[in-house]
């Protein structure tokens, strides 16, 4: 996240705080890594003197999980010089925690400085609480010293940014800072395993995420797993975006695209929950960019269902699996980006008129229909800004198509628009629109207050369902809200028998 004028580029040192003793620290084009401004702290002493660039500002976060800058050493010289750059994070608890420090760095080109809050923790030997309750205080310090004679110290900072949610979830950093990647539990040698984080797998910013699992024998079974520990207070959903690369699959092995998360048992043993499986098929996904998106009530339910417990903290995987009965090169390669933790955003559906396609929507929702069957096409017809849903199956099949998309419970009414393009019903065909809701025993459970059979074909018309209608169909079966819910919008092709 970017902080209020952490490149600079207001010209001056608006947000920040000038606490200069000795020596200077400017905003100067000079200094610029991006844009047209960067800071530079400057000081020339001769012994026995020093000077102290330093600035401040106040409003990172308590709950930061990563912090990032840039720096460059434009100038070091002095026959002795001792010179600094420190930047700390200083709490209400008066803690000063040290996130960076270099003694006499050479002079050379920008280098990124990325610290987890993990690893500042680590390194201070600090507690949570040593974080205080207020936004903390962040501190750039120059120390321009030497043991004799003359020294010029002049450091460039620029593009300072902290994290909330996940570290590095864009993967804009360009590695996998903040994210553990490994493969586990391959079978035999005939396999392979592998991420790379470039540009050819993002779907936005710079970079994403590239996975590649390959195996070429009956035994060998390839997996990769992203891994990044989360905050279970910190969000209500988590969502990313993945996009089949490419596929050889040419028998018909096990693969797809898992999401768990950690908990713990009775004897506090690590276990995972498996949140989402999605099979995956080349073909299958006409509009590329996919939406996943897990909701930490459900992970909880689950949980709960398997008479686990959750601690403060938890793993979240992005596994790419593949393994196969059959010899034969298969390989499935995969791109994943935007891994975002948050609670829906209150008020209106995101591109609810589909203007920019079906962004925002996904297909189906949560865990009990995680992926289209061959049969169902969602299409937005090019300059229409309509959403088509199309089942299609034969005689002795159901098909669903659905799109979906998570919302906040505090709704009053959803209203949306709608037409029968066409049919060709040997079958009966419903229009449905579902909510997410949960049993008393916190189970996910779609809830219908709407429900049409399709046989004609009408005009545009706009259908408007209340808050106070889904709670009277969920209210039978004694259903409750979670935290938030998703609409759904569905067709169901039922066989006739
Ligand atoms: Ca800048
Ligand atoms: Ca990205």
């Amino acid at each position: 996240m970017a902080i209020t004028n952490g490149g600079f580029e207001t010209g001056d040192l608006t947000g920040w705080t000038n606490e200069d003793s000795g020596g200077s620290s400017t905003v100067t084009t000079g200094a610029k890594r991006n844009g047209t401004y960067g800071l530079r702290q400057y000081g020339s002493v001769t012994s026995p003197a020093q000077a102290y660039p330093l600035v401040t500002r106040t409003d990172i976060p308590v709950n930061f999980t990563s912090i990032t800058f840039y720096y460059k050493v434009n100038e070091l010289t002095g026959a002795t010089p001792n010179c600094y750059l420190d930047v700390y994070l200083i709490s209400d608890e008066d803690f000063w925690a040290e996130v960076f420090e270099v003694h006499n760095p050479a002079a050379g080109d920008f280098i990124r400085v990325t610290k987890t809050r993990q690893e500042i923790m680590t390194d201070n030997g600090m507690s949570e609480s040593d974080w205080g309750t207020t936004p903390l205080k962040l501190q750039l310090a120059t120390t321009v010293s030497t043991t004799g004679g003359t020294a010029v110290f002049e450091v460039f900072i620029d593009d300072v940014s902290y994290t909330t949610g996940f570290v590095n979830g864009d993967f804009e950093i360009g590695d996998l800072t903040g994210w553990s990647g490994y493969d586990t539990n391959s079978y035999g040698a005939s396999h392979s395993a592998s991420m790379s984080i470039d540009a050819a797998s993002k779907r936005t910013g710079g970079y994403g995420a590239y996975y590649c699992v390959e195996a070429w024998d009956a035994t060998s079974g390839a997996y990769y797993t992203l891994e990044q520990t989360v905050t279970l207070a910190e969000f209500s959903t988590i969502s990313f975006w993945y996009k089949v690369a490419s596929a050889t699959i040419p028998d018909d092995p096990i693969r797809g695209l898992a999401v768990m998360m950690t908990y713990h048992n009775g004897s506090e043993e690590e276990r995972e929950s498996t949140l989402i499986d999605i099979p995956l098929f080349v073909g299958n996904f006409p509009n590329g960019w996919m939406k996943v998106v897990v909701n930490k009530a459900e992970f909880l339910a689950d949980v709960a269902m398997e008479g686990g417990h959750v601690h403060a903290t938890s793993k979240f995987k992005i596994i790419l699996y593949l393994e196969s009965e059959t010899t034969g090169m298969k390989e499935l390669l995969v791109y994943v980006d935007d891994v975002v933790m948050d609670s829906p955003a209150a008020g209106e559906l995101t591109n609810g008129n589909f203007a920019s396609g079906l962004g925002g929507w996904f297909p189906n929702c949560a865990k009990d229909c995680t992926y289209p069957p061959t049969d169902v096409a969602y299409t937005v017809e090019a300059g229409s800004g309509d959403a088509v849903l199309h089942a299609e199956g034969n005689f002795y099949d159901s098909a669903v198509a659905g799109i979906c998309q998570e919302m906040t419970t505090d709704f009053v009414s959803v209203s949306f628009s709608w037409r029968l393009e066409d049919t060709e019903l040997d079958s009966w065909c419903n229009m449905l629109v579902q909510f997410l809701a949960y049993t008393a025993e916190g189970y996910p459970v779609w809830v219908t207050p709407y429900f049409e059979w399709i046989e004609t074909s009408p005009s545009f018309a706009t259908l408007t369902i209340t808050k106070t209608e889904v709670e009277t169909a969920m209210g039978w079966d004694a259903r409750v809200w979670g935290t938030s819910t998703a609409i759904r919008i569905a067709l169901y092709l039922r066989p006739v028998s």
